[in-house]
């Protein structure tokens, strides 16, 4: 009586994934080594950025990447500590990374079986400022030919759509450190580092979205360049019907972070949805297919939401044309997004 009750029954990420092996007696265990080192960059770049103002690393870093982006010496260090930490798994054989123009070979590792897409640092944009980022990642397998063959993948061996995924997930470096994670087939959990223990705990079991609720995520900044049906939606949000007896029907409420991490983590717990719609100034949308709408896409899905594309098409399905291409996306509870696409028909 009195005592503080402590919880001993502690579940990590580590117990996690090896208790997930367990349920597949044909498990190799290789997934499992790809998740600690996977786990191991997520500390370590949330370990950086938590110090980045005292060690000096805010600001560019003088290059920019594929996309054009202008760099931050975060960016280049996330990506160098992820990119160490894939190779160290001796389980991946091509990483593709936000950072890098080209697919990173780990011709060391012949029979690695596992391709990883990341965003090391989404967000980054906020960075300086200490506003919460996160990095995307998505694991798939390579075809069984091209394993039984131990050949280096070639590029369109490696343009999938987001349904042969077998895990992805997201981290949010916010006010704790957030892991989101979820399996082919599986539910969707989510983990808080303890920082005196280095480990991820499951603390957010299971998780399911709200079917529904009044808020939306958007870059307002650029309705100049949407198209009608998307204009006309968001008024729709803004300016609901009045009510049968006459009353303001109710707004639904604005935020907007971005960093899609955390309007995506927001958007997990909370419901809502989170648009970042192809325009007509980018018609192929902002938002990278392999490791930032397609990760994401199987996180809301498997949560009980949906995520579809400009054209209303599930991301899931959407095969990229090359490993930058980008696509247009709406996600979030499932009642929400049957009213985004009810709009735009
Ligand atoms: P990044 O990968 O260069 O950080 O860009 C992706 C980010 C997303 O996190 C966010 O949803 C979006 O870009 C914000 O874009 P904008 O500033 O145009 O609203
Ligand atoms: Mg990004």
């Amino acid at each position: 009586v009195g005592a503080e009750k402590i919880n001993t029954e502690i579940i990590t990420l580590s117990r996690f994934i090896t208790e997930e092996q367990h349920k597949h007696p044909e498990a190799t265990g290789d997934f499992t080594l790809l998740c600690q080192a996977l786990q191991f960059s997520f500390k370590s770049i949330a370990y950086y950025i938590r110090r980045a103002t005292l060690i000096n690393l805010t600001g560019l870093a003088g290059s920019a990447n594929t996309t054009g982006d202008d760099q931050k010496k975060l960016d280049v260090i996330g990506n160098d500590l992820f990119i160490a930490a894939m190779r160290g798994s001796g389980k991946c054989r091509a990483l593709i990374s936000e950072e890098e123009e080209e697919v990173i070979y780990f011709d060391e590792y012949p029979n690695a079986k596992y391709m990883v897409a990341c965003d090391p640092i989404d967000g980054s944009s906020n960075l300086d400022a200490g506003v919460s980022v996160g990095t995307i990642f998505a694991i798939s397998k390579l075809s069984d030919e091209v394993i039984a063959n131990g050949r280096r993948p070639e590029v369109k061996d490696l343009l999938a759509a987001g349904t042969e995924l077998v895990a992805s997930g997201f981290t949010m470096y916010g006010a704790s450190s957030q892991l989101v994670i979820t399996m082919k087939g599986g539910s969707v959990n989510g983990f808080t580092l303890d920082s005196a223990l280095g480990e991820f705990i499951l603390t957010h079991p299971n998780m399911q979205m709200p079917k529904k609720r009044a808020i939306y995520s958007v870059n307002e900044g650029n309705s100049l360049y949407w198209e009608d049906k998307t204009v006309q939606y968001f008024n729709s949000l803004k300016f609901p019907p009045k009510t049968a007896d006459g009353k303001d029907g109710k707004p639904y409420s604005s935020r907007y972070i971005g960093s899609m991490v955390a309007d995506a983590y927001r958007t997990l717990l909370y419901g809502g949805i989170f648009a970042y719609p192809a325009d007509k100034k980018s018609p192929k949308g902002k938002l990278r297919i392999l490791y930032e709408c397609a990760p994401m896409a199987m996180v809301m899905e498997q949560a009980g939401g949906q995520a579809v594309d400009s054209n209303m098409r599930r991301l899931l399905e959407v095969v990229p044309e090359s490993i930058h291409d980008r696509s247009g996306i709406y996600m979030g509870s499932y009642e929400e997004m049957e009213k985004v696409i009810a709009a735009h028909k």
